[in-house]
């Protein structure tokens, strides 16, 4: 059994940023707790507000967002935060070197089912002369990232994480309070059949991706010669987390809906920490035009079209947006 910390010592020689990951693992097994509770802990439904997107907070989204802050403010190497939950970032401390930018509760519509959800993180490296009070010392592009990944909230509580050098989960052992490591060198399947997109949504997608997915519905009948079954889970933590598992392709691509918005979600908080931890997989991920990791962000709040998994899917997906 390796404890999460013993294996950082050992896996990643940046002291602040093993710091940075063990100290926030405080903050989200404290989240655990409260999520395992459930009713219990009087955390379910509406806090009745509406965060800077204008979606309407669940109580366990501002609770989750305040244990993150607290605890990332609280380590010396955090020069500034920011989240999905905040309008504006927040200066941390001035000596330290990274910023951490997270989604403190992703898929929280699905709280009040109780279904998984997950708490999402990626950390940049500081330039020494930005202020990390603005925006404009955030907005480097996924490339850039030291590191990113996800708690996710389930039948048992697990941390994905990858510092550049692969992929590696760890479980929550609830009777010590410890992560401890599960699988090294996490690989996604370069193929699939298992598809994952909101189908309500299909009127609105680009022609191309419209195509694409009726391709995908023809099952062996169509050009694409096999048979595909699909998931939707509402929560892309969990279907990420399928994904790094058994292989598949995620989407949340472009649409009609709400022009100047290209997609649902977040860049700098969704879209470029699961982009780089399906790529240290072997997998791919793209906004269907380029790599999401290359996007340059102009906006932290600024959405992202995302078409990630298995690589060979993936670029089938995209060759439907560059034939036309
Ligand atoms: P959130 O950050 O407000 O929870 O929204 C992100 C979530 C993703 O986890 C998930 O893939 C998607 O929204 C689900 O959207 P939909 O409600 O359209 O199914
Ligand atoms: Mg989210």
């Amino acid at each position: 059994m390796q404890r999460l910390r013993t294996f950082l010592d050992g896996h990643c020689d940046n002291t602040a940023v093993v710091e940075i990951i063990d100290g926030l693992m405080v903050a989200c097994k404290d989240i655990a707790y409260r999520l395992h509770l459930g009713s219990l802990a009087g955390v379910l439904g509406s806090a009745e507000q509406e965060n800077v997107q204008g979606e309407c907070q669940k109580k366990l989204d501002v609770i989750s967002n305040d244990l993150i802050k607290d605890c990332l403010a609280a380590i010396p190497s955090v020069k500034g935060l920011a989240s999905e939950e905040e309008e504006l970032p927040v200066a941390c401390n001035a000596s330290g070197e990274y910023l951490v930018l997270f989604d403190p509760l992703d898929g929280s519509s699905n709280i009040d089912v109780n279904v998984t959800v997950g708490t999402i993180f990626s950390i940049l490296k500081a330039a020494a002369d930005s202020d990390a009070a603005t925006e404009a010392a955030y907005l480097q592009s996924g490339k850039q990232q030291v590191a990113a990944g996800y708690v996710l909230y389930g039948p048992s509580t697990l941390l994905v994480l990858t510092t550049g050098d692969g992929v590696f989960s760890f479980t929550l052992d609830p009777r010590i309070g410890e992560f401890v490591l599960e699988r090294q060198n996490i690989r996604i399947s370069e193929t699939t059949q298992e598809f994952a997109i909101n189908m309500s949504n299909q009127r609105f997608w680009l022609p191309e991706m419209q195509q694409y997915v009726s391709d995908l519905l023809q099952g062996e009948e169509g050009p694409l010669g096999k048979r595909y079954n699909m998931r939707w889970i509402a929560s892309m933590v969990a279907e990420i987390h399928r994904i790094l598992t058994r292989g598949g392709i995620f989407m949340y691509p472009y649409d009609s809906r709400d022009p100047g918005k290209p997609g649902k979600l977040r860049l700098m908080y969704e879209g470029n920490p699961m982009s780089m931890l399906v790529e240290q997989a072997g997998g791919m991920a793209s906004t269907a035009f380029e790599n999401i990791m290359t996007v340059k962000p102009e906006g932290i709040h600024q959405r992202v079209s995302v078409v990630m998994g298995s690589s060979q899917e993936v670029e089938t997906a995209i060759s439907y947006h560059v034939k036309n």
